[in-house]
This record gives C-alpha cells, structure tokens and sequence, in this order.
C-alpha cells in the first residue's frame, strides 16, 4: 500500500525544483543540496515522532524523483534518514539536522582526499581532456596546481547544456592554460593529450561508468589514441543496486534542450510529432575502456571496485523513503 504523501516544506520543494531544472547540478551538488533540504524538513512543525518521521520520507521521496541517474542523491537520502533516530520531536530534530551537516561535511572533505589521489596521476607539463563538468574531476587539478605542477586542458564544451564552459571558467580560476573545442573535435585533439579526466554521476558494480552522454565514444576514442582514462568519483557516486544485478536508469531529458522550438519549425511544419529528438543524459562506458577509478579512499582500476563497495554498503540496500 503506497502511503499518502505528507506535505514538506517549500525548501524542500525549491530545491527539487533546482535539481531536476539543474540550476543545482554535478552529482556532489546534488546530494549536498539534498541533504541540506533534509535538514530543512526537519526544523518543521510536527504533531509526534510518527509525523516527524513521516514528513522527513516524504521530503526524501520528492527529492528523490528529480533525477534518477545520480545515485548520489538516493546515497544522500539514505545517509541522513537512517541517523533519524530518537524518541521525541526534538531528539529525532537534533538528530536529523545533525546527520545532515556531519554528511554534508564529509562530502567536501572526501572531495580534497580524492583531489590529493587523483593529483598523483597527474605529471608536471600534462595535458588534460575534460568531458562536462565535475567537480570531482577539477579536484584532481586543483590539487596538482596546488602541488607546483602545470598543468593544461582541452575541454569539450558538452552539448547539449555547454557545462564545459563552467569548466573552462574554473579552470581558468585556477589559472591552467584552456582550448574550448566542439565535442565533435575531441579525436583530433586526442594526440595533444596524456590523460583523459572525467567525473561520474554512477558507477555501477562492474565497474561500468555512467557518466554525462558522450563519455563513452570518447573513452572508446582515448582507448585507440593510447590515452588513459581517469574517472574522479567519490563513494556516494558507487551505485549499491548494481551489486544485485539492477541496471542503472539512463535519465532522458526534455527536447528542448536540444532544439527550441522555434528551430523544430524551421525543420518541420507546426504540428508535426513525426519528428523525433531524443535527449539522453548519460551514458555507460565499459570498464575495459577506463584506466583508473579516484576515490577519496585511492584509485580502483574498475573491474576492482565491487570490492570497495561491499566494504561500503554490505550486500543489502534498503530504500527508506519507501517505507
Ligand atoms: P561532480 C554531471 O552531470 C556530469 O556528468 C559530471 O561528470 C557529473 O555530474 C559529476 O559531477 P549533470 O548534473 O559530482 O551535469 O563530480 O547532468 O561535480
């Protein structure tokens, strides 16, 4: 029996509202704002734990609808409900607001460990290619500009939303030299390039790597040129349903990020349906086409990571925003 939905706070609204319009986006992002939205939750009005609790799932529901291929969300949601723990309004209140803050922490310190690992990679006087933009990645240079090194990028400006251009501009905080190329350019630019470095929105349990659509053909692309590929993600990007066989859902996204409307008339008369445009997010890359896995606790090459993950999650998952 599916539970009739308790009202959550606008917070909570706003900020689904933000993540499925990717006004908040790039995995770390997104969990960090869910957790944040969580906590928000709980500061509100409830009649008994009973509510408390209620509200606080339902909270975890709306978020968790808004984008189904970034596991760092549901990974988020778990961590802060299961510390939901206490007898009274005010202990279960304490106790949520807490777990929020302490996941939320936790997130940025694992992202500077991944840096520091990811920066061994990386050699004084390489050049990187960029795929999208990820926070997890750009840790990865930050910590070896940090170091002294010098590094340069190639960075693909990811049609179709362009986040290449947000690495571009962090990239260039940083002050590593940028040439923005079209994604369709990549081939060409591979032989300038030593390694491929990318981020992650899901890893599944093979070691398969679900990332912003495009990564895949240019992994396969890096793979032929002799380039190594590096994916930066940190554990909440491991997706623990995949250890019991579960394929990740490949989130579609809205027509018009591809095609306004006014250049669909230009292709077709008003009205025509027949013409079809898909919009993919994501997609997977097989682990034999991805050198290294960075996580804030080492690198992994992928066939290995289910190891990690057993260690992180044990072999049973629950969803408790279903409860
Ligand atoms: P961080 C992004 O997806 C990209 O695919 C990027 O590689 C990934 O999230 C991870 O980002 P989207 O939200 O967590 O732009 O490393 O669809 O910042």
């Amino acid at each position: 029996m599916t539970e009739s939905r308790p009202p959550v706070v606008s917070a909570v609204e706003e900020t689904a509202d933000r993540i499925a319009s990717m006004e908040v986006r790039g995995a770390a992002a997104i969990a960090d704002a869910a957790a944040a939205a969580l906590a928000e939750q709980a500061t509100a009005d409830a009649d008994s734990p009973a509510a408390f609790r209620a509200g606080m799932r339902s909270a975890a529901r709306v978020l968790y609808e808004t984008r189904p291929t970034a596991v760092s969300l549901p990974n988020s949601l778990r961590y802060v409900l299961r510390g939901v723990e206490g007898t009274t309004v005010a202990e279960l209140r304490t106790a949520s607001i807490d777990r929020a803050e302490r996941f939320r922490s936790e997130l940025e310190r694992a992202q500077e460990r991944l840096g520091r690992v990811g920066s061994n990679r990386l050699r004084d006087g390489d050049v990187v290619m960029t795929h999208c933009h990820s926070t997890d990645a750009l840790a990865c240079v930050k910590a070896a500009v940090g170091d002294g090194k010098s590094i340069e990028a190639i960075v693909k400006e990811t049609r179709p939303r362009n986040q290449g251009h947000i690495t571009a501009r962090e990239l260039r905080e940083l002050d590593v030299p940028v040439t923005l190329i079209v994604d369709n350019a990549a081939r060409r630019y591979l032989k300038d390039v030593d390694h491929v470095l990318v981020g992650a929105d899901s890893i599944a349990a093979d070691g398969s790597v679900i990332n912003k659509i495009g990564t895949s053909g240019l992994a396969v692309n890096a793979r032929e040129r002799g380039v190594p590929v590096t994916v930066a993600a940190q554990t909440i990007k491991l997706h623990p349903d995949t250890m019991t066989g579960h394929a990740v859902e490949i989130e579609m996204r809205s027509e018009t990020e591809v095609l306004t409307p006014e250049d669909r008339a230009e292709i077709v008369d008003d009205g025509d349906r027949e013409l079809t445009v898909e919009n993919p997010a994501f997609d997977i890359t097989p682990p034999r086409h991805v050198d290294a896995i960075v996580t804030e606790r080492g690198q992994f090459p992928p066939e290995s990571i289910v190891v990690l993950m057993r260690e992180l999650f044990g072999e049973t998952i629950d969803e408790p925003w279903s409860a």
